[in-house]
C-alpha cells in the first residue's frame, strides 16, 4: 500500500511539472529618460523571461522603435522590427539572449537585452565589440546584470 501511494504522489508531481504554465506578457517602455535619469532608454533594459512569453514594447515617449540586432540573437530565432512609435508584441520561443536596439538612438546607447530561459550567455563578444562605444558599454552592463541574476548558479559553473 505504502509504495503504491508513493507512486501516485510521484506521478502527480510529474504531471504538475509537465503542465504548461500560461505565457506571461512583459512590458518594456521606450522612454526619453529612465527612472535613473539616463537619456533614451528601454525600461526595463534587461528582462529575463520564460520560453513562450511575450514582450510588448510600448512607445511611452515618441520617436523610438524596438528591433533585433541580427548578430546578437540565438541562431534560428525570428528577428523583429518595430516601426517608430509602434507598439509591438514579440513572442520569444527560442532560449538564449536577444539584444535589440532603437534605430534612431542606438548610437546614444539605446539598447536592451532579453534572456529567454536559463541558457548560458551566448552573445558573441566579437559582435558586441562591433557596436559603437555607448551601446557596447550599455550592453556590457546589461550582460553583467544577467550574470548577476543567475546568482549562486553562476558561481558553480
Ligand atoms: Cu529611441
Amino acid at each position: 500500500m505504502k509504495s503504491t501511494s508513493l507512486f501516485v504522489v510521484g506521478a502527480l508531481a510529474g504531471l504538475m511539472l509537465a503542465t504548461p504554465t500560461f505565457a506571461a506578457d512583459h512590458q518594456v517602455q521606450m522612454v526619453n529618460k529612465d527612472a535613473e535619469g539616463r537619456s533614451m532608454q528601454f525600461e526595463p533594459a534587461f528582462l529575463k523571461i520564460a520560453p513562450g512569453d511575450t514582450v510588448t514594447f510600448v512607445p511611452t515617449n515618441k520617436g523610438h522603435n524596438a528591433e533585433s540586432i541580427l548578430t546578437l540573437m540565438p541562431e534560428g530565432a525570428e528577428p523583429w522590427k518595430g516601426k517608430i512609435n509602434q507598439e509591438i508584441t514579440v513572442t520569444f520561443d527560442t532560449e538564449g539572449f536577444y539584444a535589440y536596439k532603437c534605430l534612431p538612438h542606438v548610437g546614444l546607447g539605446m539598447v536592451g537585452l532579453i534572456q529567454v530561459g536559463d541558457a548560458p550567455a551566448a552573445l558573441d563578444p566579437a559582435e558586441v565589440e562591433k557596436l559603437p562605444t555607448r551601446p557596447e558599454d550599455r550592453l556590457l552592463d546589461l550582460i553583467a546584470l544577467a550574470e548577476d541574476s543567475k546568482g549562486e548558479a553562476a558561481a558553480t559553473q
